[in-house]
C-alpha cells in the first residue's frame, strides 16, 4: 500500500523475530554487563486484559531500553499455572484443570507475541509442569531439612465457599481475597513454613531497599511483619505449677497491673477453667461459643463493648505479690504474643475500658503531668543512689484520673507508685524493670512479631502435591529424592468437588506408598501447597529452565540475580514479595546464592481503569488485551499506554486515544519514507537546530526512562517527529544529514514503544534488522550548550536595554526579566507601563502612552 499499515508491519516483523529469535539473553563469554529485567509473570485466567497490557509494554519498554544502551539484556517470561480458578472452572465444566490452563497460556502467549515483546522465549517455564514443581518439592524438603516446615494442629483461616485453608495474608477484611465470603476458623493439622525465624532480617533489611522500592511496599512489609520490642514477664497462678508467661511493651507500668486476661479461645483459658468451680466452667463454655462466631477485625476493633469472664483464679505480680483476678476475654488474642496480658487500666486504653466495664479498680503509675522533655536524664539520685521522688503535683495528676475520664494516660511522664522506679522517664523504667526482672529470675527482654508462620497446605488438587509420606507407625518422611518428582495423579475420575478434604485423598491408588525405611505400606500426603511456593522462587529457574538435575545453577543465579527491574502491580505487595524475599534468604543460609534480596528495584504500574473503577471479570468492564489490539494494532495500543501519564498512575482508559498514537506512527513512518539521503551522509555538516533538537532527546531519555516518565519521553519523540518534519518541508529539505540523524535515532528511540514500526523505520533508512539490538547513539556535548541570543527591549519605540537570553526562552519569562532589568526600571521613571509586546527571544516593547 501507500500508507502506514501497522497491521502489515506487524505481521512482518514478528515473523522474522519468530525466526530469528534476536532477544535471547546472551551466555557463556558475552562480556557485556548485565540486566535481569521481569515482569510479574501471568495468572493464565483466561485472556489478559489491558491492565496485564500495561504491566508488559513497560516491561519491554525497560527491556529494550537496556540492550540500546549496551547490556546483555535477560528478560524471561512464564506462567503462574496452578491455583485455584483452574479448579473451578474444571468443576463447572466437568473438565480437566490442565486442559483450561493450557489452553489459556496458549492464548496468552499468543497475545504477549502479538504484542511485540521481546522476551528471551527460550526460558518459558510454567508451574504447573512437573518440571517446574519437582523443584517445589525439592525446596519443601529443602526447608524441612532445615527446620523450617513442620505440621501443627491450630485454628486456621477456612474459606467455607472454597472449602480451603487460607493463608493471614489471604484473608481481606475478614473476607476470602478469592471469593468475598467470610472466613471462619477451624481447627487443623497443616504443614507451616517458620518464616517468623526470619522476622528480624525481613524487617531490617528493608533498609537496604529503601530508594529503589515504591516508599508504600516498604511501609506495607514493615508493617505486616509488626515487630514489637518489651519483655516477657513470668506470673506465679495460684493452684498452678506453670508460670504464665506474657508480653508488655510496657514493663514499666507492672506496678500498674491490677488485673490479668486470656484469650478464651487458647488452650491456657480452656486448663484455667478446668481447675475452676462448675458455676465458672459453663459460663465460659457460653462465652466462648459467642467468641467463636465473631470475626478476627470484629475482635479487633476498639469500639467494641467489652466483654469477659473472671475465672476465678488468680495471678501473683512479680515485683509485689498482689493477687490479680484473671478474666477471659476476648480482646486479648489467642496467637499473639503468648494469648495473655497483664492489664494495665491506668495506662493502655483496652484495659481501662474493660476495667471500667467491669468495675476493676485502676492504678496510676506514670505522672503524665511531669512529663519528659528531650533525653535529658531526669532522674536524681541522692547520696545512697537512691532516686530523689520528684514529688508530682498531686492536684494536676488527679484531674487525670481514668478511672473518672475514661481516658488512659498513655503519653510521657514521671513513674509513680513504682517502688524502684518512681521518678525514672518511661524509657528509663522499662529499662531498669528489664534489668530487675531479669536479675530476680522473672522476666527479660523480648519482643513480638505481628508476622504469624506461612501455612502452606491446600485441600485442593490443582497444585504440588506435598512430597511427605505418613508411616503406619505414625512417622512423617520425605519422599526419597529420587521418587521425585511426586506427579499429581489423573483428574480424571477424581472428586474435586471442595469438600473440606484433599481430593488427592480420593485417589486410593495414588494415596498408597510404602515407607521407605521399612517397605511397609503407607499414605502420601494428600493436600498441595499453597502456589505462593511457586512464585516464591520463580526467577530463579528462568536462569536455566531446562535443567533436570538442579532447581537453579548457583553459578547462574549470582551472574544474574538479583533481579535489577521487577515490574508489576501493587496488590503484590505483601504475600508474593514477602515470600520471594524470605525464600531467598533460606537459600543464601543453604549456601546456594550470595544475595539476600530478590529484587534489587521495584516498579509499581497503577491500575487501568474503566469508569473511574478497576478493570476486572466480576465488573463486567474488561477490555480484553487481544481485542484492544485489532483495529489500532500493537505499536498505537502501546504507545497510547505510554503516553497515558506516569507509571505509577492510574490509567483511564476511556482517555486512552489508541487514534492519536496511530496517527503519530503514521507521521513518524512519512518522516522515514521522506529521508532523501544515504546511510553514509556526514551528520556534523546538518541544520545545527534540528541536531539540537535530535541530541538534547538523545541526552535526556536515558534518565527519563530511568525514572520511569515514559510518558514524557514519547512527548519529547513527538516534539523531534515534528520537528524532521518542519525541516524536511520548510527547513533545510529531505536530502540534510540532520534530517536523516533525527530520523534514525527517532527510530530508536521509537523502538522502547513501537518496536514494530521502529524495525520497519530502520529498514526504511536502509539498515539491517534489528533496530533493538542498534546501540544508543551518544549525545554531542557541543549540541547540548544552551543557545544565547541577544534580547532588545524598547520603551515607546527606543531601545533602552539589551538581555542575553536562551533561545528557548519563553514570552512570560522574557518580561519578566525585562521589567527586572535595572536600565529598563531607570528609563521607566515610575511611570506606567499601558501596553507590552513580547517576541520571545528577540524583542520586548514596552508603551507607556
Ligand atoms: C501491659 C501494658 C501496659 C501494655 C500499657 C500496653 C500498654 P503491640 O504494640 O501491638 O505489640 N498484648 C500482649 N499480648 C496480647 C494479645 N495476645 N492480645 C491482645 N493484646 C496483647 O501491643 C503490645 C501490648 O499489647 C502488650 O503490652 C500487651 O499490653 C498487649 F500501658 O502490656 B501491654
Amino acid at each position: 500500500g501507500t500508507g502506514y499499515d501497522a497491521y502489515a508491519i506487524q505481521e512482518k516483523w514478528q515473523k522474522v523475530w519468530t525466526e530469528r529469535d534476536p532477544f535471547r539473553a546472551a551466555g557463556g563469554e558475552d562480556t557485556r554487563p548485565r540486566k535481569y529485567v521481569l515482569g510479574m509473570f501471568p495468572y493464565p485466567s483466561g485472556d489478559m486484559h489491558m491492565g496485564h497490557a500495561e504491566n508488559y509494554a513497560y516491561v519491554d519498554t525497560v527491556a529494550r531500553f537496556w540492550r540500546h544502551r549496551g547490556y546483555n539484556v535477560l528478560n524471561p517470561i512464564g506462567w503462574d499455572s496452578f491455583g485455584l480458578p483452574a479448579e473451578n472452572a474444571a468443576i463447572q465444566r466437568g473438565a480437566d484443570p490442565r486442559e483450561w490452563t493450557y489452553s489459556n497460556i496458549a492464548q496468552q502467549k499468543a497475545s504477549l507475541k502479538n504484542f511485540g515483546t521481546s522476551y528471551d522465549w527460550s526460558r518459558v517455564l510454567h508451574t504447573s509442569d512437573p518440571e517446574y514443581y519437582r523443584w517445589n518439592q525439592w525446596l519443601f524438603q529443602l526447608l524441612y531439612e532445615r527446620g523450617l516446615a513442620y505440621r501443627k494442629e491450630s485454628p486456621v483461616n477456612w474459606c467455607p465457599h472454597d472449602q480451603t485453608v487460607l493463608a493471614n495474608e489471604q484473608v481481606v477484611d475478614g473476607r476470602c481475597e478469592r471469593c468475598g465470603t467470610e472466613v471462619v476458623k477451624k481447627k487443623l493439622t497443616q504443614w507451616y513454613f517458620k518464616i517468623t525465624d526470619y522476622a528480624d532480617r525481613l524487617l531490617d533489611d528493608l533498609n537496604q531497599l529503601e530508594g529503589s522500592w515504591p516508599q508504600k511496599v516498604i511501609r506495607m512489609q514493615r508493617n505486616w511483619i509488626g515487630r514489637s520490642v518489651g519483655a516477657d514477664i513470668d506470673f506465679v497462678i495460684e493452684g498452678r505449677d506453670e508460670k504464665i508467661t506474657v508480653f508488655s511493651t510496657r514493663p514499666d507500668t507492672l506496678h500498674g497491673a491490677t488485673f490479668f486476661v486470656v484469650a478464651p479461645d487458647s488452650d491456657l483459658a480452656a486448663e484455667l477453667v478446668a481447675g475452676s468451680t462448675a458455676d465458672v466452667r459453663m459460663r465460659f463454655q457460653d462465652y466462648l461459643e459467642r467468641v467463636q462466631k465473631i470475626t478476627e477485625i470484629d475482635r479487633q476493633s476498639t469500639d467494641r463493648p467489652k466483654t469477659g469472664v473472671f475465672l476465678e483464679r488468680y495471678a501473683i505480680n512479680p515485683v509485689n505479690g498482689e493477687r490479680l483476678p484473671i478474666w477471659a476475654a476476648d480482646y486479648v488474642l489467642a496467637d499473639y504474643g503468648h494469648g495473655a496480658v497483664m492489664a494495665v487500666p491506668a495506662h493502655d486504653q483496652r484495659d481501662l475500658d474493660f476495667a471500667r466495664a467491669f468495675d476493676l479498680p485502676v492504678k496510676v503509675v506514670v505522672d503524665t503531668t511531669a512529663p519528659i522533655t528531650g533525653a535529658i536524664p531526669v532522674i536524681e539520685i541522692d547520696a545512697d543512689g537512691v532516686p530523689i521522688d520528684p514529688g508530682a503535683d498531686g492536684g494536676a495528676l488527679d484531674a487525670l484520673d481514668p478511672a473518672v475520664t475514661g481516658i488512659a494516660l498513655t503519653g510521657e511522664g514521671r513513674m509513680v507508685n513504682s517502688g524502684s522506679l518512681d521518678g525514672m522517664s518511661k524509657r528509663t523504667a522499662i529499662a531498669r524493670m528489664i534489668d530487675e526482672l531479669e536479675a530476680a529470675g522473672t522476666g527479660r527482654a523480648a519482643k513480638t512479631f505481628r508476622l504469624r508462620d506461612w501455612l502452606i497446605s491446600r485441600q485442593r488438587f490443582w497444585g504440588t502435591p506435598i512430597p511427605m509420606i505418613h508411616t503406619q507407625d505414625g512417622r512423617i518422611v520425605p519422599v526419597p529424592a529420587d521418587q521425585l518428582p511426586l506427579t499429581l495423579p489423573d483428574a480424571q475420575g477424581l472428586d474435586l468437588t471442595p469438600k473440606g478434604t484433599s481430593p488427592l485423598g480420593g485417589a486410593s491408588d495414588w494415596m498408597a506408598t510404602v515407607d521407605p525405611a521399612t517397605g511397609e505400606p503407607a499414605l502420601r500426603d494428600p493436600d498441595t501447597m499453597d502456589t505462593f511456593v511457586d512464585s516464591s522462587w520463580y526467577f530463579l529457574r528462568f536462569l536455566a529452565p531446562g535443567d533436570a538435575n538442579e532447581a537453579f545453577s548457583s553459578r547462574e543465579a549470582n551472574k544474574w540475580a538479583p533481579v535489577d527491574s521487577y515490574i508489576g502491580g501493587v496488590e503484590h505487595a505483601i504475600l508474593h514479595l514477602l515470600y520471594a524475599r524470605f525464600i531467598t534468604k533460606v537459600l543464601f543460609d543453604e549456601g546456594l546464592i550470595e544475595f539476600t534480596e530478590p529484587f534489587s528495584s521495584l516498579i509499581n504500574q497503577g491500575m487501568v481503569l474503566l469508569d473511574g473503577s478497576k478493570m476486572s471479570k466480576s465488573k463486567g468492564n474488561l477490555v480484553e488485551f487481544a481485542s484492544s489490539m485489532m483495529d489500532p494494532g500493537a505499536d498505537a495500543v502501546r504507545v497510547a499506554i505510554a503516553f497515558a501519564g506516569p507509571v505509577e498512575d492510574d490509567i483511564n482508559w476511556e482517555d486512552v486515544s489508541t487514534t492519536g498514537a496511530q496517527k503519530f506512527l503514521a507521521r513518524a513512518w512519512r518522516v522515514a519514507k521522506d529521508v532523501d539521503s544515504s546511510p553514509d551522509v556526514v551528520w556534523a555538516e546538518g541544520d545545527q537546530a534540528l541536531r539540537r533538537v535530535t541530541h538534547r532527546l538523545l541526552a535526556d531519555a536515558p534518565g527519563l526512562v530511568e525514572q520511569t516518565k515514559f510518558n514524557v519521553v514519547v512527548a519529547r519523540l513527538m516534539e523531534l517527529v515534528n520537528a524532521t518534519r518542519k525541516a524536511i518541508d520548510t527547513g533545510a529539505g529531505p536530502t540534510d544529514p540532520a534530517v536523516r540523524e533525527a530520523a534514525e535515532v527517532m527510530t530508536m528511540v521509537l523502538d522502547l514503544f513501537a518496536p514494530h514500526t521502529a524495525e520497519e523505520l530502520w529498514e526504511i533508512l536502509g539498515y539491517e534488522p534489528f533496530v533493538g539490538l542498534v546501540p544508543w547513539r551518544q549525545a554531542d556535548p557541543m549540541l547540548l550548550v544552551e543557545e544565547t541570543v541577544t534580547s532588545v527591549v524598547q520603551i515607546d519605540g527606543k531601545v533602552r536595554a539589551t538581555l542575553e537570553v536562551s533561545g528557548r526562552i519563553d514570552t512570560a519569562e522574557l518580561e519578566r526579566l525585562a521589567r527586572a532589568d535595572e536600565r529598563v526600571v531607570r528609563s521607566l521613571a515610575g511611570r506606567e507601563i499601558t501596553r507590552v509586546v513580547v517576541r520571545a527571544p528577540k524583542v520586548v516593547s514596552f508603551s507607556t502612552t
